[in-house]
């Protein structure tokens, strides 16, 4: 498995339109526009710092994953996406380590990339997301 960059960090916010003012005016980072993921029942924006970028995730949904996280943790960082050289490689060697997977098949995310998320139970509580693109 070859792991190219941290790709991004998501944080989970209440609201994409109250909550990017601190990234756009306090940060002078660059607002790249919404996405929303349907299957994840999510909507993203994108703020490029150097090789890498915060995402701000809201949720579309009140079963949705981000709307279950922001109501037991409330708003912060929610993940840590790892972009990968070969995604179907990288699930087949974790899951080989005996690593715990949400996803064993990729998923679509966010800009068309393939994604797919790995246990916060085993990765000492962090929901560690992969990425190709
Ligand atoms: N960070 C750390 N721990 C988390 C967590 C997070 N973001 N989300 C959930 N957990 C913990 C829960 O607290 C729970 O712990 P306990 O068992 O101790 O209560 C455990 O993990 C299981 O959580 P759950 O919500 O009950 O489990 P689900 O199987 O329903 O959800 C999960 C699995 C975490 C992958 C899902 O909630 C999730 O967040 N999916 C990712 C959605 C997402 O971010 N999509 C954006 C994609 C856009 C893109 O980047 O392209």
């Amino acid at each position: 498995m070859k792991i190219l960059k941290i790709d991004h960090l998501g944080i989970a916010v209440n609201s994409i339109e109250d909550g990017k003012s601190f990234w756009t005016d306090a940060l002078g980072l660059h607002f790249e526009g919404t996405e929303t993921v349907e299957e994840q029942k999510v909507t993203t924006a994108f703020f490029p710092v150097g090789e890498s970028e915060v995402e701000l995730l809201e949720s579309t949904a009140p079963d949705g994953p981000v709307a279950k996280f922001l109501e037991k943790k409330g708003a912060g960082v929610h993940h840590v996406a790892f972009r990968v050289e070969n995604i179907e490689e990288a699930l087949a060697e974790l899951k080989e380590k005996g690593i715990r997977l949400i996803d064993e098949k990729p998923r679509k995310g966010a800009g068309g990339a393939k994604i797919a998320f790995l246990h916060p139970k085993a990765t000492n509580g962090v929901l560690v997301e992969l990425c190709e693109r």
